[in-house]
């Protein structure tokens, strides 16, 4: 005999799943808000690791040399890996990929504010190693313990990768800064280019986040973006002294009170006008990946029919 549940046992199941600490499986009921929540946050990050793959690919074929340039193609192919996870997490949730990425390169869907600066020497691959993936475990390490069960397990294998990524990047700059002085400059120039750019990487000041509060209550995030800013922050500051680099802020100090490092004000303005699609990269970044998706037209339809004949 099977009872049919009410809407409000089926909301009971969810509270309880959330109070119990257990994961959401796609098999379960949730509210509409939390399904669109989810499928809106794994897209953005599907989408960051896609079109995160242009600023370090445009690098493969200028690598100083064979094992640079090895070990960028695996840390880019990694990244195209990581937003086929994540687009299949949000498969479960009854997105489409397709959709997804039409949303994606007619820009009503966001990716990270991060991935519009340009890479203008080979420092900038090591800076995003250190900085830009730095703050990616920091913020997505939190969320290995996030809700939804599928997004929660995608980002253990995610992380495992990003910490590979993140030594890449500081091994890459300590022998750069263990070269010449044009070498260490060159460090030093990526280092102020991409020290804002990357606090930006964790949203608008709590303050200004529309959905922090409902999605810590969802337990789909874990802390608040100030809350992960600080912890990056804090983490940085010792590594930036271990590498010999200087961050750009005359205001970064440490606050014995606090027991955490006082740090400058953000440019604001600057971080809207790229979530707009105003940034430097942005025409380019989302072009780029357009015509991509319209060079891969033939590929899909030779899938789809090979598909099509084995069924
Ligand atoms: N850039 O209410 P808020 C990588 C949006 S890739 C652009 O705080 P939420 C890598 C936000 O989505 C890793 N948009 O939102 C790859 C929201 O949009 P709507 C990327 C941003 O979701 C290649 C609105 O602003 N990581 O590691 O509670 C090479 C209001 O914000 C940004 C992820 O995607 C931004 N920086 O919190 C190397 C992490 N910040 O509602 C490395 C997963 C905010 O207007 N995502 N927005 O459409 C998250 O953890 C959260 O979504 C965020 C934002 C902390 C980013």
């Amino acid at each position: 005999m099977t009872a049919t549940l009410s809407e409000k046992d089926l909301e009971q199941h969810f509270e309880h799943t959330l109070e119990r600490d257990q994961r959401i499986e796609p098999r379960d009921w949730v509210p509409d808000g939390y399904r669109k929540t989810m499928i809106r946050q794994i897209a953005q990050h599907a989408h960051s690791e896609i079109i995160g793959m242009q600023p370090e690919g445009n690098w493969i074929t200028r690598a100083p040399s064979l094992r640079r340039k090895a070990i960028l193609l695996a840390k880019v192919q990694d990244e195209a890996g990581h937003g086929l996870y994540l687009y299949s997490a949000a498969e479960t949730l009854g997105a489409d990929r397709g959709d997804l990425t039409e949303r994606l390169i007619t820009g009503r869907q966001k990716y990270s504010s991060i991935f519009n600066y340009p890479t203008l020497s080979f420092a900038d691959v090591g800076v995003i190693g250190w900085l830009v993936d730095g703050a990616a475990i920091c913020n997505q390490v939190p969320l290995c313990r996030s809700s939804y069960g599928p997004y929660a397990r995608a980002m253990i294998r995610i992380c495992k990768e990003e910490s590979f990524h993140q030594r890449q990047g500081f091994e890459l700059l300590m022998t750069m800064m263990k070269g010449t002085r044009a070498q260490r400059e060159m460090v030093q120039d990526a280092v102020n280019r991409w020290w804002w750019p990357s606090l930006m990487m964790f949203g608008p000041p709590d303050g200004d986040s529309p959905n922090t509060a409902q999605s810590m209550a969802w337990k789909i995030k874990r802390h608040t973006n100030d809350e992960l800013r600080q912890r990056f922050v804090d983490m940085s500051v010792p590594q930036a002294e271990a590498l010999g680099v200087t961050l750009p802020d005359p205001q970064l100090r440490w606050n014995e009170e606090r027991g955490h490092y006082d740090f400058g004000e953000l440019e604001w303005a600057e971080f809207k006008q790229v979530v707009s699609g105003n940034g430097p990269c942005n025409a380019e970044r989302v072009a780029h990946r357009r015509q991509a998706h319209e060079d891969g037209e033939w590929v899909r339809e030779a899938a789809a029919a090979h598909a099509r004949r084995h069924r």
